[in-house]
């Protein structure tokens, strides 16, 4: 079951769970480079790797739900096929719906792996946009032929032999602006296999639970993926909810994900060197949904004072299409009598979306989406 997990991982890689392998990079190296590399991203499988696929023998199939999607040919597509429709690239986050979990504990437990900020990364995608592709088997017209759901099936099989699935609404799937693809190429090397080799799904701007990695089988549907990542995981319930009360149909499956920020640098804990009369401090902001990081402000004694950050956009993004991050660094005067350093930072999107200052108002027991203020304590040293 587990024989086919990669020979090597990144020794750097901060190891969650063994089996199924679950581990995050430091967060010190996200802010190194705008596209975070392969081997140092972040990886989130929920069930064993799947045997490797031989790219020739590899296929695609997409179906249908029976009495739906009129005129659409179920279909299978080599990989060649594939790489045969326009092929495009973007730059995008994927975020895991648990980052940053770790410090939604400090309020109430909550259930799951505790992930720090790194649960987080952004690559350069390679691939086709799957309108296309579906458009070439037939979905169409006002209502796709009363097709609402996309769903995506993985290779990786539990011990019953149930697949990892999620699904996204059809207009999502079907919508040129959003940039839905099937990736083939990860950084512009060959789709690494923790990361869905030979071909992902990449749903930019959603939770990335719906980026589905080693996509075997599309399925066309009236109804949202049945599986647990689709109708459980991944929802968000108030306070008083826990797993002996919840009622998981009262609330939606996450898609598109909120504003989100963190500090990379300083570590936590860390002394850091204030000679220079002046601290710097780095880290990543990223919003769901296309929508742009419009500020970031941060603050080194605990939100009295704030500071504007500069962020560095190492590429454009179109307008409402802004799926990468954006880095951004800030150089903050500091006094040389503080001892303490408690950093706070916070972002606002292109929808004025803001961060919660604290976890207790978005707590869930699953731990999901936390996007409350990122804080960081550090000594100084003169
Ligand atoms: N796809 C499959 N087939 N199996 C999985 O376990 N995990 C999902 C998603 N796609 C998963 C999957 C979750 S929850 C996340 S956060 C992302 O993949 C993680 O992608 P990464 O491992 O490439 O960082
Ligand atoms: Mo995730």
């Amino acid at each position: 079951q587990w024989s086919n997990e990669p020979q090597s991982r990144h020794p750097a890689l901060l190891c969650n769970q063994e089996k199924p392998f679950n581990a995050e990079p430091p967060p010190a190296i996200l802010t190194g480079d705008f596209h975070t590399p392969n081997d140092l991203f972040y990886v989130r499988n929920h069930l064993p790797v799947p045997p490797r696929v031989d790219p020739k023998e590899y296929r695609l199939e997409i179906a249908k739900e029976t009495g739906i999607g009129e005129g659409v040919e179920p279909i299978e597509l080599s990989l060649e096929e594939i790489k045969a429709f326009p092929v495009t690239s973007i730059s995008a986050v994927v975020q895991c719906g648990g980052n940053r979990r770790h410090s939604m504990a400090s309020y109430k437990p909550v259930r799951g792996l505790s992930w720090k900020g790194g649960a987080i990364g952004n690559a350069r995608w390679t691939g086709v946009r799957l309108c296309d592709v579906l458009k070439h088997v037939g979905v169409s017209g006002g209502n796709y032929g009363g097709i609402k759901h996309v769903q995506f099936e993985g290779l990786d099989a539990d011990a019953m032999g149930s697949c990892y699935s999620a699904s996204i609404p059809i207009e999502t799937a079907m919508d040129p602006n959003r940039d839905v693809l099937l990736v083939f190429q990860m950084n512009g090397e060959d789709i690494p296999i923790d990361h869905g080799y030979p071909l992902r799904v990449i749903v930019p701007g959603a939770v990335g639970a719906r980026s589905v990695k080693w996509v075997s089988r599309i399925v066309l549907s009236t109804e949202e993926s049945p599986s647990i990542w689709q109708r459980r995981d991944y929802k968000l319930f108030p306070s008083n909810v826990d797993i002996n009360n919840v009622d998981y149909e009262s609330s939606e499956a996450m898609q598109d994900m909120p504003v989100q920020s963190a500090i990379c640098l300083p570590i936590p804990g860390s002394t850091v060197d204030i000679s220079s009369g002046f601290v710097t401090l780095r880290g990543y902001a990223w919003s769901g949904g296309g929508r742009s990081i419009s500020r970031v402000d941060v603050s080194i004694n605990g939100g009295k004072d704030w500071s504007v950050a500069k962020l560095h956009s190492n590429e454009s993004q179109k307008p409402n299409r802004v799926w990468a991050w954006s880095l951004w660094e800030a150089t903050v005067p500091v006094s040389a009598c503080t001892g303490q350093l408690d950093i706070v930072c916070k972002a606002m999107d292109s929808s004025c979306n803001t961060q919660p200052e604290n976890v207790e108002s978005i707590w869930n027991f699953r731990g999901l989406a936390n996007n409350a203020w990122h804080r960081v304590s550090v000594k100084t040293a003169n």
